[in-house]
């Protein structure tokens, strides 16, 4: 059966059965633990998305929304970036079991208004888990938090304006101000944004990407001078080898597992690196496909369980097995790079006791995975959160990029760099100029267009914008969607940074942690989902997004929004801007406003690649941004040439009785949005506070399975992060490393642990200790919102 035919057959089956949204927060006495053994996608996967969706949308929004996802005149998918087949070769449902929650949860005919506002304080809310504020369901009209109130109250949408206008006049100088961008935000929304802000005069746009993929786009800046992946999903078809690092795609790019499946049946070889054996990568069923049903696959031909940290060693070890055998591209090495004598001499000199150290990998195993680069004539490398959120992750990726290098592997067909992006335009955003750092020459090309000469000097970064916050040097935080308090590392400092400021402004769908820990006044501006029909100016609108393999495409919503007080993020902008800037502004926001094609005729004249925009998206599938080394081999780089560089080996060592803590997104949440507590593929149920780690690990600090324990991370400035009473669970894993769950675990990382020229939290190898909890008589342990209370398992079988 197909995932069609389950859509249309599933109302009669599973109106029943769909889930209740809970009432009460997480009980995590009910956690329940089971074996792994379980494929990722398969039936399951379409039961649960067809169960989310009609549960939360109902059969009718489900139909309407599921059918236009991700097709040529539908919607793009609010998940991840992933890319959609060409026009002709895409399936009638062209989604995810985790694309369909996430329309589910937008969608949702839950809605929260005026008086369930009047009945929670922002006290009571502030006690309460992500989980439960974001199933509260849409926030239908603008709400303020007046100074010293303890509630939210409605306001109107141009007092809303006038509010923000008034905090922004009063600041001393525009980089008082602070605007974040998550990265769902459409093109044409992040284009006027930014537009706004420089016009108002900061670069102070820090954004989702800070946390996400900025290590990439340093590294590959340097190395290749374009900080974006050089591959198509027709690369990823004709690939000889695929190694996928640092990446579980299994529950954040599901897709992606179809494209894998697709390259191997083109004869591709897949490795996975990764210190977790993923659901996916080791066994995979394909809901398209009758037989996918059935029939599961091993995605994987070779795993490495790499120790957490260990990828800079390895993939500097694979290169240094390359020139020693000499399976390199001397043509390319010798007609494109530089560095590369230099590079020779420094992996001859290879110390493999720390590679063996730093990986936790035998030579063996790097030898196999090394002899797979040498034999494929076109490798593609993938990589996520698991490479870019570390100290030296820029140095990591350059090491990847090396290993390309060497092999040629940049600028011909089924070959490239593919770093995997994460929120659904995020890479987008980068290329409308949401970047604090952006390039002089598009600064140039603003002022060009719209005759005002925008701030020069660098803004504010995501860690940056905290600790401007917490110093007193900021005063207005606005969030264009997202959830900055929930999602930025050490929460503690964090929260009280964002309790600094006079004002905080959240423009969202639904309720999150960033609305209830707030400056001394605060708004929420409720805004349209990409799902829904855009109308602004009396027009019916459309956006365009980037994916992750810079195709450009047009996106139109079909449903009804939620609320008729919904404005969409472009209304909302140039609104602010005309309360801010007023009619003297060089820009004509109104017009802009009132007609998107307004604003991709902008973009066609100030985004590079981007001549002809507006013709261009409207071409079935869009269009592909160039990319200079993926079409002509052209490497944008001060000497004109790719480079390979030589980085010194170190081992992360970690003191006795400590451990690497990695943290990590379940199968069932799209960052701080929680959509349920099951982490199906990894065999957990109904709670989230958990930790995993190596049975033996488990065995030699004397702890068993259930047992609760408290996470304490040690850095440098003395201070101990402690996060209280995570359940245990034996998990196959390399010795020493631990992980959890984001956004439970980000207490853990301190603020000004940052990766070197990426200034990325380092959110994947923390230090930490895992202590008993002192005992509390007469008292549950925990923390008051989450507290798991007794945690038992009901099926006391070990995860490995
Ligand atoms: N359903 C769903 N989809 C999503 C998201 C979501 O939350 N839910 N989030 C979106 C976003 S914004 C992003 S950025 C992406 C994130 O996509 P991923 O990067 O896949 O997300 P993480 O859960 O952080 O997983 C990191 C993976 O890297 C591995 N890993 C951790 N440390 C190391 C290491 O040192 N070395 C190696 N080799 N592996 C390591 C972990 O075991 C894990 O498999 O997903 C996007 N898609
Ligand atoms: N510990 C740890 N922390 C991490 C990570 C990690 O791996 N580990 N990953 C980091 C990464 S990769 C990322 S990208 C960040 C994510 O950080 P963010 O992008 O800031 O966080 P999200 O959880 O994606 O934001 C969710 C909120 O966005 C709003 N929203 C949803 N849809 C829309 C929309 O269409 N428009 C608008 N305006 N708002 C909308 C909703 O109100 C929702 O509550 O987190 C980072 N934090
Ligand atoms: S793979 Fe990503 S973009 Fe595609 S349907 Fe799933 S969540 Fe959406
Ligand atoms: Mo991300």
């Amino acid at each position: 059966m197909t995932l069609l035919s389950q859509l249309r057959d599933a109302p009669a089956r599973l109106r029943n059965s769909a889930r209740q949204v809970p009432e009460h927060d997480i009980d995590e006495s009910q956690v329940e633990v089971e074996s792994t053994a379980h494929s990722a996608a398969g039936m399951t996967a379409v039961t649960v998305a067809m169960r989310r969706a009609i549960g939360q949308m109902g059969v009718r929004r489900t139909a309407s929304s599921l059918l236009r996802l991700n097709q040529v005149d539908g919607f793009d998918c609010q998940g991840c970036a992933w890319p959609d087949p060409a026009p002709g070769h895409r399936h009638t449902a062209e989604f995810c079991e985790n694309g369909a929650k996430a329309v589910a949860e937008e969608a949702t005919q839950q809605l929260l208004d005026r008086e369930f506002f009047a009945t929670h304080s922002v006290a009571d809310l502030s006690e309460r888990t992500e989980f439960w504020l974001g199933k509260q369901g849409r926030i239908v009209e603008p709400m303020v938090l007046r100074p010293g109130a303890s509630h939210y109250e409605p306001i109107s949408w141009d007092d809303a304006f006038a509010t923000m206008a008034g905090h922004l006049h009063r600041l001393e100088s525009p980089d008082e101000a602070i605007f974040y961008t998550s990265g769902k935000t459409s093109n044409e929304a992040a284009f006027v944004y930014q537009l706004f802000v420089r016009a108002f005069g900061t670069n102070n746009l820090p954004d989702c990407s800070n946390m996400c993929h900025e290590s990439s786009g340093a590294a590959l800046n340097e190395t290749i001078g374009i900080g974006k992946g050089s591959v198509s999903l027709e690369d990823i078809h004709q690939a000889k080898l695929i190694v996928v690092v640092g990446q579980n795609p299994g529950t954040n790019h599901p897709r992606m597992l179809s494209a894998l499946e697709e390259a191997k049946s083109n004869g591709a070889r897949i490795v996975a690196i990764n210190p977790l054996k993923e659901a996916g990568l080791v066994r995979f069923k394909n809901p398209q496909h009758a037989k996918g049903l059935t029939v599961g696959t091993a995605l994987a031909d070779l795993h490495l369980p790499v120790r957490l940290n260990g990828d800079l060693a390895l993939f500097q070890a694979i290169g240094a097995l390359l020139v020693e055998w000499d399976a390199v591209d001397h043509d390319f090495l010798a007609e494109f790079t530089t560095g590369f004598s230099d590079y020779a001499q420094h992996v001859a000199e290879l110390d493999w006791s720390k590679v063996e150290a730093s990986t936790g990998l035998t030579r063996e195993q790097v030898t196999e995975a090394a002899r797979m680069f040498a034999e494929s004539p076109a490798t593609v490398t993938c990589w996520a959160m698991g490479i870019t959120q570390h100290h030296n992750a820029v140095a990591t990726i350059k090491e990847i990029v090396n290993v390309a290098l060497l092999r040629g592997d940049i600028g011909k067909p089924g070959a490239g760099l593919c770093p995997v992006r994460g929120h659904s335009n995020v890479q987008g955003d980068r290329t409308m100029g949401i970047w604090e750092r952006v390039p002089e020459h598009f600064l140039d090309a603003l002022r060009d267009e719209f005759g005002f000469e925008p701030p020069r000097e660098h803004g504010y970064d995501t860690v940056g914008a905290i600790t401007a916050l917490r110093d007193g040097k900021a005063r207005v935080f606005m969030g264009m969607g997202g959830n900055f308090v929930g999602a930025a590392p050490d929460t503690a400092a964090t929260e009280a940074a964002m309790r600094n400021a006079a004002l905080t402004v959240h423009v969202s769908t639904k309720l999150n942690r960033s609305h209830v820990v707030h400056g001394g006044e605060a708004l929420i501006l409720p805004v349209l989902g990409r799902s829904e029909k855009d109308r602004t100016g009396g027009r019916v609108q459309r956006v365009t997004v980037e994916d992750s393999m810079s195709a450009v495409h047009a996106s139109q919503g079909p449903l009804e929004p939620a609320s008729e007080h919904l404005r969409s993020e472009v209304d909302i902008v140039c609104s602010l801007a005309l309360a801010t800037l007023g009619a003297a502004s060089p820009v004509p926001w109104a017009t802009l406003r009132d007609d998107y094609t307004e604003i991709r005729r902008r973009i066609a004249r100030v985004v590079p690649g981007c001549a002809s925009y507006d013709d261009k998206v409207d071409q079935p599938g869009g269009f592909v941004l160039p990319h200079p080394p993926r079409d002509n081999r052209v490497f944008e780089t001060p000497s004109g040439r790719a480079v390979i560089t030589s980085t010194p080996l170190e081992v992360l060592d970690v003191a006795k009785g400590r451990f690497l803590l990695q943290t990590m997104r379940s199968h069932d949440q799209f960052n701080t949005t929680i959509y349920g507590l099951d982490d199906r593929y990894r065999g957990v149920k109904g709670g989230r506070r958990v930790v995993f780690v190596n049975a033996d690990d488990l065995r030699d600090l004397g702890f068993v399975d259930g047992d609760l324990v408290d996470l304490v991370s040690e850095w440098r400035d003395g201070v101990e992060r402690v996060v209280r009473s995570f359940r245990v669970l034996p998990y196959d894993q390399p010795r020493g490393c631990v992980a959890a769950y984001y956004p439970e675990a980000n207490a853990l990382v301190p603020l000004d642990s940052t990766a070197e020229k990426s200034n990325q939290p380092v959110y994947k190898s923390i230090v930490v200790r895992l202590d008993r909890p002192p005992a509390q008589p007469g008292s549950a342990p925990g923390s008051p919102d989450q507290g798991p209370g007794s945690l038992r398992t009901d099926h006391p079988h070990h995860l490995s």
